[in-house]
């Protein structure tokens, strides 16, 4: 039977597609996760090893079977194995993105991808002087052996607070080179290599600390450099940024080298005469997931919606396009593209898609690449079939583009404001709310009210990636949203005109939330563990997921997670995680279902942490 839809999404747009697919028969992501249950227990404990072809094995989490593995590793190595193999993936897969950016910085500073363009010099020029490099091509060589170094520092670790870093040193997991510190944690997990589980989570540690102050940040950085560092911008948030007369392109993955010239191409005057010919009033070009952040921070793009979004905008049967790269694109779009008139076109050279169009994507030929996409868009734009579209008309404003540059403007050049009002208590703290969607739990329910629970307790909220999606669809990122923050908070947003809620941008973006944590730190003299400040994945789901809250941890900032981790088959590696960890690394994981206990737990923090600092 039908489930209602109100138990799967609380955004009313995304119920009322829900409501088309079951009424059409179209599978989404909640059909296939009933059709998984139930899930696997040993899966979901972190108990299975599948490192080798003696098993798979599986450890019995009530001790009444198999206590161990057939080469004898136990829970607590074969969970902690299977974490540090997430970690790994996790962190390629933002390193990898990074490393595509530079080089796309390199062939650019070449004079190899004539489609590309410095936008922000002030970063090129300080970005040359962190590195000591006179030339734009010799920071790109010092960009790119960041991934190939063997003996580290790599250089942005270096913005973290000196007393991190010595903290880093001491417990070795200081990361020496991004690549590195990946493919060591592929040969430590091969069987037989390193068996004891504190020393596998160090290496976790390590190779994640290597992804946000490293590949993660050589993403946000260059791309601001090439694309332009976002300032406060308006734009609009929800299915309804879909047009009924224009054609609809959604751009979906996360890196802007394709979105920026599919954007370009799309406004070429050529492009929309061509469209108007078709019969379509113009071309519309809509964001979706991590890309989505990417344009609509920089361009003020609207984004059609987050992770659990994707299918319901095919649904609607207006998308003449739905453009991929990489990362968080879900391969039933084939499937279900293949019912409507929908043309999926995958670009990556490294993602390829059944049912997909392949049009791929090099930096050298850019923008003719993207002009051939767009051409195919808008001569699709006659296929479509006016009876199968369906559009909610839900659609919300939202301002965003708060890079750490913009947040400083914000106050005025310098930090010294929202210090002050951390010191009053005004702003009582500072939390961190990022990450995914996951129909194991409502679709936006942990995103949304974990932060109107934190702004009505005077905690100033920065957010990324599908929470900031759904927080501006909430209406949350709204200079006017300062109304249901608590008063402190309402003031200092009202007086600097800004939201309680302050995007700052994609996943990979968590790297600035690193640079101002580390700036509020320096400021204060203290280290990051010791900011009124939390961290929180509500409905985390990827591994990508897993890298970020590990680097956040790791850089000394407690974390709620919002679904469960599968760690829980070893006390052992649990307990590190959740309390061991605040010996190393000054901070731990939490994991809290409910998002308002969840925002308590971080109060709770924010609070101690405050009485500490003596403010
Ligand atoms: O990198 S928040 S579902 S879209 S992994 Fe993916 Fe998760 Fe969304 Fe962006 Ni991040």
């Amino acid at each position: 039977m039908a489930k209602d839809v109100r138990e799967r999404s609380i955004d009313p747009a995304s119920q009322e597609m829900l409501d088309v697919c079951q009424r059409t028969g179209l599978e989404t992501a909640w059909d296939r996760l009933e059709k998984q249950q139930p899930l696997c227990g040993f899966g979901e404990l972190g108990l299975c090893c599948r490192n080798c072809n003696m098993g798979p094995c599986r450890i019995d989490p009530f001790g009444e079977g198999a206590t161990k593995g057939v080469c004898g590793a136990t829970a607590d190595i074969i969970v902690a194995r299977n974490l540090l193999r997430s970690i790994a993936a996790g962190a390629a897969a933002h390193s990898d993105h990074g490393r595509g950016v530079a080089h796309t910085f390199k062939l650019m500073s070449e004079g190899k991808a004539p489609s590309y363009q410095v936008k922000d010099k002030a970063k090129l020029e300080s970005l040359m002087k962190e590195y000591g490099v006179d030339t734009q091509i010799a920071l790109a060589e010092a960009i790119m052996a960041e991934f190939g170094k063997q003996d580290g520092p790599l250089q942005f670790t270096r913005r973290a607070p000196a007393k991190r870093v010595e903290l880093w040193r001491k417990f070795g997991i200081d990361p020496r080179g991004i690549d590195r510190e990946i493919v060591e944690i592929m040969h430590r997990t091969h069987i037989g290599v390193d068996n004891d589980y504190v020393h596998l989570i160090l290496q976790g540690l390590r190779a994640c600390l290597a992804d946000g102050w490293g590949g993660s940040m050589i993403a946000t950085e260059l791309q601001d450099v090439m694309f332009g560092t976002p300032s406060p911008t308006f734009s609009e948030a929800n299915l309804g940024v879909l047009e009924p007369n224009q054609v609809n392109i959604i751009v979906h993955g996360h890196e802007p080298l394709l979105s920026e010239m599919i954007m370009a191409a799309a406004t070429d005057p050529a492009m929309v005469e061509m469209a108007k010919k078709e019969g379509a009033v113009g071309i519309n070009v809509v964001g979706m997931c991590c890309t989505g952040n990417e344009v609509l921070m920089r361009h003020g793009v609207p984004v059609a919606g987050n992770f659990l979004q994707q299918e319901l905008a095919v649904a609607t049967g207006a998308v003449e396009a739905m453009v991929v790269d990489i990362q968080c694109i879900m391969p039933a779009l084939g499937a279900l593209t293949g019912c409507f008139h929908t043309k999926f076109i995958s670009t990556s050279p490294k993602a390829k898609f059944p049912g997909a169009t392949h049009m791929e994507f090099h930096e050298e030929t850019a923008i003719e690449t993207a002009k051939a996409i767009v051409e195919a868009a808008v001569v699709n734009y006659q296929s479509r079939n006016p009876s199968k579209v369906h559009i909610p008309s839900i659609k919300t404003k939202c301002m965003v583009g708060f890079s750490v540059e913009a947040i400083v403007s914000a106050l005025g050049g310098t930090l010294d404001p929202l210090l002050g009002a951390i010191t009053s208590g005004a702003v009582r703290g500072i939390g961190a709310v990022v990450g995914c969607n996951n129909p194991k739990v409502v679709h936006d329910y942990g995103h949304i009210n974990m932060v109107k629970e934190l702004i009505k307790n005077n905690v100033l909220v920065v957010t990324t990636g599908c929470n900031a999606l759904a927080c501006a669809k909430a209406g949350l990122l709204l200079p006017e949203a300062a109304e249901m923050a608590g008063e402190g908070l309402k003031g200092v947003c009202k007086s600097l005109g800004i939201p309680p809620v302050l995007h700052m941008g994609s996943c990979v973006d968590i790297s600035r939330i690193l640079v101002a944590a580390a700036a509020i730190a320096n400021a204060l003299g203290v280290d990051i563990s010791d900011l009124p400040a939390a961290g929180a994945a509500p409905e985390w789901m990827s591994e990508k997921a897993v890298s970020i809250g590990a680097y956040v941890v790791g850089s000394g900032v407690y974390t709620v997670l919002g679904t469960v981790p599968p760690v829980f088959g070893s006390s052992a590696v649990a307990g590190l995680l959740t309390s061991g960890a605040k010996d190393v690394v000054g901070a731990t994981f939490a994991v809290e279902l409910d998002p308002y206990k969840a925002a308590s737990l971080m109060i709770d923090h924010i609070d101690s942490q405050r009485k500490k600092l003596g403010i």
